[in-house]
């Protein structure tokens, strides 16, 4: 196992909290992958379910809170985050969900880049941890939350792939 893995990723959960972890393989360079992910300013780049991002403290290093607007039709308005964790050396970025208008209080989640051991690929790990909202039980919680982190994987994967496409052009 790659150590980031074993260093970073969340397993320990709080007495009220769930967390889970979702990998995805995409066929393009880690430092591909990397542009994309490290843009705490940018993250409706690839994640769908947001519709509008503006960083409110900070240049979009550690300790900047951004401010999402999420696309309608989901339980949520608006989440306030803070970067945590910005390693370009190890393909690490966390961030903490402070506030907003949701139900996923105290959202944390971490996600690692691993180049893959044959050819030119990488393997998306992320994890989170959440606390289990008032009427509603684990296991819903995290098919909610695996099912979004699992859509903005995919999605990166489908951007990642595709700038390498046009690369090569
Ligand atoms: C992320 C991961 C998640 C984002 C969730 C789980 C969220 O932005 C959406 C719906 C919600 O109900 C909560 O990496 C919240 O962004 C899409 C607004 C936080």
């Amino acid at each position: 196992l790659p150590d980031t893995v074993a260093t970073y990723h969340i397993r320990t959960p709080g007495p009220n909290q769930c967390c889970s972890a979702v990998a995805q393989a995409i066929e393009a360079p880690i430092e591909t992958v990397w542009s994309i992910v490290r843009r705490f300013d940018n993250p409706q780049a690839y994640k769908q379910f947001l519709k509008s991002c503006r960083v409110i403290v900070g240049d979009g290093n550690v300790g900047s809170l951004r401010e999402v607007h999420v696309v309608s039709g989901l339980p949520a308005a608006s989440s306030t985050e803070k970067l945590e964790i910005l390693d370009d050396e190890r393909h690490v970025l966390s961030f903490s969900v402070v506030g907003g208008d949701h139900r996923l209080t105290n959202y944390k989640s971490v996600t690692t880049l691993h180049g893959s051991a044959k050819g030119n690929g990488t393997v998306v790990v992320e994890s989170y941890v959440v606390d289990i909202p008032v009427g509603n039980n684990r296991e819903d919680t995290c098919i909610f939350v695996d099912t979004i982190v699992r859509c903005n994987l995919q999605s990166l994967a489908r951007v990642s792939e595709n700038m390498g496409r046009r690369r090569e052009l």
